[in-house]
C-alpha cells in the first residue's frame, strides 16, 4: 500500500504485530469478531500463533499461565469489545491477583459515540472498567503511539511485582496509516525490562543474622520464587543451610518434593513448632492463615520475608527481616552471607523427618486401600498418578476442584518446577482446559489435568478448542457426581440438592470433538487407561467414577464455610 505520493505505507494492524514480534510475543489466545478479526487472521498469516478460543475468559486464563511459565514475558489475550472484554476481565484480575504477567487487549468502539453514550455497536468505556483489575490501564489512540503503548504494557506486566495490563485498541486505529520508514524508526524493543533488584546490605545481613538464631526454622516457597526461575538459587539456599522445606501448591516442584528437606508431609507440625519462616516469593495471605492463629502455634514468629513488592511487608503480621528484591538476587546474596554457618539444628531436622516418614507411611496405607463397590475414593485412584508423575515428571499437571484438588496436591509429587498448575490465590475454578492449552504450547510437553467435575464444567467446552489444535493434553475427571460430594439428599418440592451435578459420560463428551475418551472405575483402569492417553500425545479424557460419599465439604479449607445457627444445614 502507498500513497499518492508514492510513498510506502504500513496500517496499525501491521504496527502492532511488528511491536508484538519485535518483543519476542509470537502468540495470542483469544477468540475474535468486530473490530478485531483481521488482526488475528493477519497475525496467523505471517506465522504467528493465535489460539482461537470458545469464550475470552479461557482464553485469559491461557494468557495469564502462559505469562507465569515464561516469567519475564507476558501471556497476551485479545478479545472483542465490550461483552467479549468482560469475559477477559475475570482473568485479568486473576492475573493480578496471582502476580502473573499478562496483557488484555481489546477492541473497543467509536471513542466519542462511547464518551456521550450514544449506544454503540458494543459500547462500553472498557479502559475505565479494568483499571481496578490490572496494575495498569492504557489505551493506544495513535498509530505512531503503538510501540510506546505496547512497551509500557510489557514493562509493567513484568517488571517488579508482576501483573496485568490492559490495552485498549479502538476499532480506528487499525485503520490509521503511516509511512514504512517512520514506522520503522519508530518500533523499538525497550530495554531490561525485568532489571535486577538487588536488596539492601544491611537487609541482608539483617536476615542472615535471624536465621543464624533460629533454632528451628522453615523455609515456605512460593510461586513467586517459581516464576522467577530462581531455581538454583532455591537449590543453593535450602542445600547450604540445611532448612528443611514446605511448598505452596504452585511452588511443589521447585525443590522436588521427593527431597530429604522435604517438610510437605508434616505442614501442620512445621508451622506450628517452627520458630522462625523464611518466606520466599508467598504470601501471608489467606493460604497461610495469614501468618496467625492455631496453624501457627502458640509462639510468636519471627519473619524473614523476601518479596519484590515493599508494602508486601508486614501486610498480615510484622516482619524481622524484610528483603525487598527480586528472589534470585536476595538468595544469592543471603546464600553467600551464610556460607561457613551451622547448619540448621539436628534436633529439629530430626523430629520433622520423623513426623514425615509416619504421615507419608499412613498415606501409603490409605492409597493401597482396596476399591469400595460404590467406586473409587481420592487415594486409591490419585495413586496411580503419583506412580506415574515420578516416572514422568516432564509432565504438566493443571489441577481444579476441591477434594480433587486438594488430594492432588497432596498424594502427586512434583519433580520439576511450574509444573503444577493451579486454582492459584482465589482457589478458582475454571482455569482447567485454557491452562491445558497454554502449559502444552509453551512448553511443548504434555499435560494431565485432574479435575473436579465440577471445575471441569467452567471451561468444559474448551475441549473443542484442545481436539482443534490436536494437543496432547489428558483430562482426568474426578466424577464424583457432584461439588464436593454426589450423593446430598434432594430438599424435596421436586429439586435437586444444589451440590449434586449429574454423574455423567464425560468421555462421550470427548469423543465427540474426536479426542479419545475412557470410563475407568478401578486403579488398574486407570494405570492402564494413563499410560495410554499420554503416550498417544493426542487429546484424551479419562473419566474416573469416583465414590460420591468419597469427598468432604469444601476439601481442606472446611473451615472457611459460614454454617447457619438456625434450621437445617
Ligand atoms: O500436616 P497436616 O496434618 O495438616 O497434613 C497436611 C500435610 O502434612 C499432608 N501431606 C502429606 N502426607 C503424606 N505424604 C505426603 N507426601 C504429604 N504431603 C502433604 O497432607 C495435608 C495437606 O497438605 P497441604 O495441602 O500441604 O496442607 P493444607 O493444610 O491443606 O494447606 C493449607 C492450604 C490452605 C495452603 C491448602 O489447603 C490449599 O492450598 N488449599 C487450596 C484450597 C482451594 O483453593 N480450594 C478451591 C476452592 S474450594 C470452593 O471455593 C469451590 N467452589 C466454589 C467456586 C470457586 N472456587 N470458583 C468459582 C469461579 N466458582 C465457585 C466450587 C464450585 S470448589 C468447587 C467445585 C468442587 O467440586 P469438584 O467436583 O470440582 O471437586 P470435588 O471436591 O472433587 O467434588
Ligand atoms: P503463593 O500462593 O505460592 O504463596 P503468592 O502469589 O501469594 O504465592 O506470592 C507470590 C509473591 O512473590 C508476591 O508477593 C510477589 O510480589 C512475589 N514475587 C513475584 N515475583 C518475584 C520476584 N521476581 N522476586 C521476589 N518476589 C517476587
Ligand atoms: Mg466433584
Amino acid at each position: 500500500m502507498s500513497n499518492e505520493d508514492n510513498v510506502e505505507l504500513t496500517d496499525g494492524f501491521h504496527v502492532l504485530m511488528d511491536t508484538l514480534k519485535m518483543n519476542d510475543i509470537d502468540t495470542m489466545y483469544g477468540v475474535v469478531g468486530i473490530p478485531i478479526t483481521n488482526l488475528a487472521r493477519l497475525w496467523e498469516q505471517d506465522g504467528q500463533k493465535f489460539y482461537s478460543f470458545r469464550h475470552e475468559q479461557h482464553a485469559g486464563y491461557a494468557a495469564s499461565i502462559a505469562g507465569y511459565i515464561q516469567g519475564d514475558k507476558p501471556g497476551v489475550c485479545l478479545t472483542v469489545s465490550a461483552p467479549g472484554f468482560l469475559n477477559g476481565l475475570t482473568a485479568l484480575a486473576h492475573a493480578t491477583t496471582n502476580c502473573f504477567p499478562m496483557i488484555l487487549m481489546s477492541g473497543s468502539s467509536e471513542r466519542e459515540i462511547v464518551d456521550l453514550m450514544q449506544g454503540d455497536y458494543e459500547e462500553m468505556d472498557q479502559m475505565n472498567i479494568a483499571r481496578p483489575h490490572c496494575k495498569a490501564s492504557f489505551r493506544i489512540n495513535s498509530i505512531k503511539d503503538i510501540p510506546i503503548g505496547i512497551a509500557r504494557a510489557i514493562r509493567t506486566a513484568v517488571s517488579g511485582r508482576p501483573g496485568g495490563v490492559y490495552v485498549d485498541l479502538p476499532a480506528r486505529l487499525f485503520g490509521q496509516t503511516l509511512s514504512v520508514e517512520e514506522a520503522k524508526q519508530l518500533i523499538f524493543k525497550p530495554v531490561d525490562v525485568t532489571p535486577a533488584q538487588i536488596p539492601a546490605a544491611d537487609a541482608i545481613a539483617r536476615a542472615a543474622e535471624v536465621i543464624k538464631n533460629a533454632k528451628r526454622p522453615v523455609v515456605m516457597l512460593g510461586k513467586g520464587a517459581a516464576m522467577a526461575k530462581a531455581d538454583a538459587e532455591v537449590k543453593a539456599f535450602i542445600e547450604q543451610t540445611g532448612i528443611p522445606f514446605l511448598p505452596m501448591g504452585m511452588a511443589k516442584g521447585l525443590m522436588p518434593d521427593t527431597h530429604p528437606q522435604s517438610a510437605a508431609a508434616t505442614r501442620a507440625f512445621a508451622l506450628a513448632q517452627c520458630d522462625v519462616c523464611i518466606l520466599v516469593g508467598a504470601r501471608l495471605n489467606w493460604l497461610m492463615q495469614h501468618g496467625k492463629g492455631k496453624t501457627w502455634g502458640n509462639e510468636l514468629k519471627k519473619f524473614v520475608q523476601i518479596d519484590i513488592q515493599a508494602n508486601e511487608i508486614d501486610s498480615n503480621q510484622p516482619i524481622a527481616a524484610p528483603v525487598v528484591g527480586d528472589v534470585k538476587s536476595c538468595l544469592s546474596l543471603l546464600t553467600e552471607a551464610l556460607k561457613g554457618a551451622p547448619k540448621a539444628p539436628a534436633e529439629w531436622t530430626g523430629a520433622l523427618k520423623e513426623k514425615v516418614d509416619t504421615n507419608k507411611g499412613k498415606l501409603a496405607t490409605k492409597m493401597a486401600a482396596p476399591v469400595a463397590p460404590t467406586g473409587m475414593n481420592y487415594s486409591n485412584s490419585l495413586g496411580v498418578l503419583k506412580e506415574f508423575m515420578l516416572k514422568n515428571p516432564s509432565i504438566n499437571l493443571v489441577n481444579e476442584g476441591a477434594n480433587a484438588l486438594d488430594n492432588t496436591r497432596m498424594i502427586v509429587d512434583m519433580l520439576e518446577p511450574r509444573r503444577r498448575l493451579d486454582s492459584g490465590t482465589w482457589g478458582v475454578m475454571g482455569i482447567g482446559m485454557g491452562y491445558c492449552v497454554a502449559a502444552a504450547t509453551v512448553t511443548g510437553d504434555p499435560v494431565i489435568a485432574v479435575e473436579g467435575d465440577s471445575a471441569f464444567g467452567f471451561s468444559g467446552m474448551e475441549l473443542e478448542t484442545i481436539c482443534r489444535y490436536n494437543l496432547p493434553v489428558t483430562v482426568i475427571i474426578m466424577n464424583n457426581g457432584g461439588i464436593y460430594k454426589g450423593n446430598e439428599e434432594d430438599p424435596g418440592n421436586g429439586l435437586v440438592s444444589c451440590t449434586r451435578l449429574i454423574r455423567g459420560r464425560y468421555d462421550q463428551m470427548m469423543e465427540a470433538f474426536g479426542g479419545k475418551g475412557y470410563l475407568v472405575n478401578t486403579p488398574e483402569e486407570l494405570k492402564a487407561a494413563l499410560e495410554e492417553a499420554v503416550a498417544s500425545k493426542k487429546p484424551c479424557l479419562i473419566n474416573a467414577m469416583i465414590d460420591p460419599d468419597a469427598g468432604v465439604e469444601s476439601g481442606r479449607i472446611k473451615s472457611l464455610n459460614i454454617v447457619s445457627k438456625v434450621g437445617k444445614k
